[in-house]
C-alpha cells in the first residue's frame, strides 16, 4: 500500500480507527487540564503570582488540585507514546480486529485510569488500568520492531 493510501480515512480502516481513538484520548486529556483550571478558579488556588491577581495569599496548594495535576502528568507520561506507537503500528498493516482491540484497550485503560485517580477508587484499580495501557503500548512496539529492520 502506498503511504498516501495507508494514511487515508477512506482507504485504510485501521488508520481511521487510530485517528478516532487517538482523538478521543487526547480530548480526555484536555478535559483533565480544563478540570485543573476550573478547580483553581473555583477555589482561588493559584500556582503563579500573576495568576493570583497579585495576591500572595492565593498562591497556595490544594490536595484535590494536586491530584488532578498528577492525573494529567500521568496522561502525559503515557498518551504521547500511544500516539507515536499507534501510528507506526498502523503502518505495519495489522488486521482491523487486532488494531481495534489494541486501540480500544489503551483508550479504555486511560479513561478508567482518570476515573480511578479522580474518584479516587481503591488500589489496585489505578495500577490495573495503567498496566493495561503499558502492555498495549509494549505489544504495538514489539510488532513495529518485528516488522522493522536493523
Ligand atoms: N510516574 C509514575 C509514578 O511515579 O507513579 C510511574 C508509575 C505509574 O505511572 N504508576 C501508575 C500511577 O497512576 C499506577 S500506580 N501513578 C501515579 C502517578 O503517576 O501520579
Amino acid at each position: 500500500m502506498a503511504a498516501s493510501t495507508l494514511l487515508s480515512f477512506s482507504d485504510n480502516p485501521v488508520f481511521r480507527l487510530y485517528a478516532t481513538y487517538a482523538s478521543a484520548v487526547v480530548l480526555k486529556m484536555t478535559f483533565v487540564a480544563f478540570q485543573t483550571g476550573r478547580l483553581r478558579m473555583g477555589r482561588k488556588v493559584f500556582i503563579n503570582l500573576e495568576d493570583a491577581f497579585g495576591k500572595k495569599e492565593l498562591v497556595r496548594r490544594d490536595d484535590d488540585i494536586e491530584r488532578v495535576r498528577r492525573c494529567h502528568l500521568n496522561d502525559l507520561e503515557n498518551i504521547p507514546s500511544f500516539l507515536v506507537l499507534g501510528l507506526l503500528y498502523v503502518l505495519t498493516g495489522p488486521s482491523v480486529f487486532a488494531a481495534t482491540w489494541h486501540f480500544r484497550a489503551f483508550v479504555a485503560s486511560r479513561f478508567f485510569h482518570t476515573v480511578a485517580y479522580l474518584t479516587p477508587l481503591p488500589q489496585p484499580a489505578r495500577l490495573f488500568s495503567y498496566m493495561i495501557g503499558v502492555v498495549t503500548n509494549i505489544s504495538m512496539a514489539v510488532q513495529v520492531l518485528m516488522n522493522g529492520q536493523l
